[in-house]
């Protein structure tokens, strides 16, 4: 196990310490301990247990250094298995309710008896939980609206789970001597933010070998369907996927038709009519008494050019003018993933991050980027471990170090996460705002503030000649908690205004600032950040989620900051500050 996984098993023991009601200290030393894990090297970690010196580290002490080195070696811990089994499964649910955490649990359980989701949605409608000390009318309001959107959220998965779930389908399909194509379709196709079911489209001329194949995928939990030319099939993980076998002949028609959306599809339909063709997941015929000629395609582009339009890429259709657009030939060059040179919100175990600056700089480096911007979380969030004034000097100092030691190709520049407070302000004073390169403005508490309020504080904080972007918008957690209520609209007029960014959040679970706000932001002048968001090196890769987004926002390259090569870019944020 590496050091991530080995941290994210000690933060569960913590949790389930606490919903057992353990000592706090006990607590305490499992969760510092997975921060402690974030800084120490992966290779150094595998030396320390090797060498049996792990205790020899502050804030490890020998129980701990013992489970650790459990996990390192066998990526098990029979404590952790055994602690699991001692808890009730719906108590562990329970935590999936946005504002349950497990002291609040722990006392569900102990004074109203709640064991499951379903003993606490029949304690909410009785008042009972209004009653209990510590909860109040409002707070059981909120666990029952919490519950009801888990449902809804059930029925969905983020896009980057589906992707991940897809990847290896799809190439095993094209790899079966029967499949001459396959191609994932559906929302996944379109790079939605969360996805229903997952779509596969074959062309094969034999098919009982694939639907067998399909059907029988280890991960496979229950067979829905199974025919001569569609399968379904639920997976384990609740997600289900629908598998359509065709002639090689209607490949690309299937194929346009099960991408979508719905409403690109009814658009371009009416388009083919009015030209006296049938547009259908089979073809494109002639309608009745038409004397248009049945088109063959063997690509999506000879659908497109056989009703006057350019081709329109998957992420744009969902019928919001992309047919208009293609018609005038006026589709953008939308953004591609090697267009980005660097980031700029990314996390180390300086704040609640789980790699090192030089392991962070070191994956930037690998992947090519020019540039890799530092944004730990500021003082105020101290449930990230929040850097104070001199701790954030230090790190500054770090940068500045690394950058003249020459030891990476990768130009590190140093700024912040810093915390919006409650009326607006932020985190810091002026002069150690001052110290830095740029400022991630970001709400993390006060979530619950009205649209007045809310709108104002982030207002404030876009006005602050600090601040260089404002981070995750609107503070949504796809699928988990929805965003805060505020004005949107204008808030991007005082981005715009100010000259401040607004980021594309490219983690999988938040995409915050949303796509479909971005075309209408972007044309008014709104300059984005494509930003990871990254809490460890594999964090990085989120920038594909969120290229995928700015993709279906329209945007091109020239609209995202960090397209930019590294002197423009330091040019442009020297300028931002006055510098
Ligand atoms: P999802 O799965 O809810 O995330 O969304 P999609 O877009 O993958 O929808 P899905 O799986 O129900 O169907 C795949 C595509 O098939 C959909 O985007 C468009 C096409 N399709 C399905 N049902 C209809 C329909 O009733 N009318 C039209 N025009 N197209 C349909
Ligand atoms: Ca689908
Ligand atoms: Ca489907
Ligand atoms: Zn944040």
């Amino acid at each position: 196990m590496n050091k991530t996984d080995i941290a994210d098993a000690l933060e569960e023991i913590a949790l389930l310490l606490e919903l057992k009601g353990e000592n706090p200290f006990k607590i305490r030393a499992y969760q510092s301990g997975a921060r402690v894990l974030g800084s120490i090297e992966d290779a150094e970690l595998a030396t320390l247990i090797a060498e049996e010196r792990l205790d020899s580290v502050k804030g490890i002490g020998e129980a701990l250094a013992q489970k650790i080195a459990e996990l390192h070696t066998t990526g098990r811990l029979e404590f952790l298995e055994k602690l699991r089994a001692s808890i009730e499964p719906g108590l562990v649910e329970m935590l999936t309710v946005p504002g349950l955490g497990p002291k609040k649990i722990k006392a569900l359980h102990d004074k109203l008896g709640v064991k499951d989701l379903a003993g606490l949605t029949a304690a909410c409608n009785e008042g009972k939980v209004a009653d209990l000390a510590g909860f109040g009318e409002k707070s059981q309001q909120k666990i029952l609206e919490g519950i009801r959107n888990r449902e809804a959220y059930g029925r969905r998965h983020l896009w980057w789970d589906a992707r991940e779930v897809a990847a290896p389908i799809v190439e095993g399909l094209r790899k079966l001597p029967q499949v001459s194509r396959a191609e994932a379709a559906g929302s996944l196709r379109r790079g939605l933010e969360t996805v229903g079911d997952l779509d596969f489209i074959v062309a094969a001329e034999d098919v009982a070998p694939v639907v067998e194949w399909f059907t029988t995928l280890p991960e496979v939990k229950e067979v829905t369907a199974k025919g001569e030319t569609k399968a379904s099939v639920r997976f384990a993980s609740g997600l289900q996927a629908d598998l359509r076998l065709v002639p090689a002949a209607q490949f690309a028609f299937a194929l346009h038709h099960f991408t979508g959306s719905k409403d690109h599809n009814v658009q371009m339909r009416q388009r083919a009519l009015a030209r006296g063709l049938s547009l259908s997941e089979w073809g494109l015929t002639p309608t009745e008494g038409s004397n248009a000629e049945e088109v063959k395609a063997n690509d999506e582009a000879g659908i497109f050019a056989a009703l006057g339009l350019a081709f329109v890429p998957p992420e744009l259709r969902e019928g919001l003018g992309e047919i208009e657009a293609a018609e005038d030939n006026k589709l953008p060059d939308l953004i591609k993933p090697a267009d980005l040179r660097g980031a700029f919100h990314n996390h180390t175990s300086a704040s609640d991050g789980h790699a090192t600056l030089a392991e962070m700089v070191a994956a930037a480096e690998a992947l090519g980027w020019e540039y890799l911007g530092i944004a730990d979380h500021s003082k105020s969030s101290f449930q990230a471990n929040g850097l104070d004034e001199e701790r954030l000097a230090k790190q500054v100092d770090d940068i500045r170090k690394l950058n003249t030691s020459g030891r990476f190709k990768t130009h590190v520049f140093a700024g912040v996460e810093c915390d919006i407070l409650a009326d607006g302000r932020l985190d810091y004073d002026d002069a150690t705002l001052a110290s830095l390169d740029y400022v991630v403005a970001s709400v993390h508490n006060a979530l619950g503030q009205s649209e007045e309020d809310m709108t104002a504080r982030v207002i404030r904080a876009i006005e602050h000649p600090a601040t260089t972007m404002l981070g995750h918008a609107t503070g949504r957690l796809l699928l988990r908690r929805e965003g805060s209520k505020v004005n949107l609209g204008k808030v991007i007029d005082a981005a715009i205004a100010n000259d401040v960014i607004i980021e594309l959040n490219a983690h999988p679970v938040r995409l915050d600032l949303d796509w479909r706000l971005w075309r209408k932001a972007a044309a008014k002048g709104l300059l984005c950040a494509i930003n990871p968001d990254a809490h460890e090196t594999s964090g990085l890769a989120h920038v594909e989620a969120g290229v995928l987004a700015a993709r279906k926002g329209w945007l091109t390259k020239a609209d995202v900051l960090n397209t930019r090569p590294l002197a423009e870019v330091r040019a442009w944020l020297e300028k931002r500050r006055g510098a």
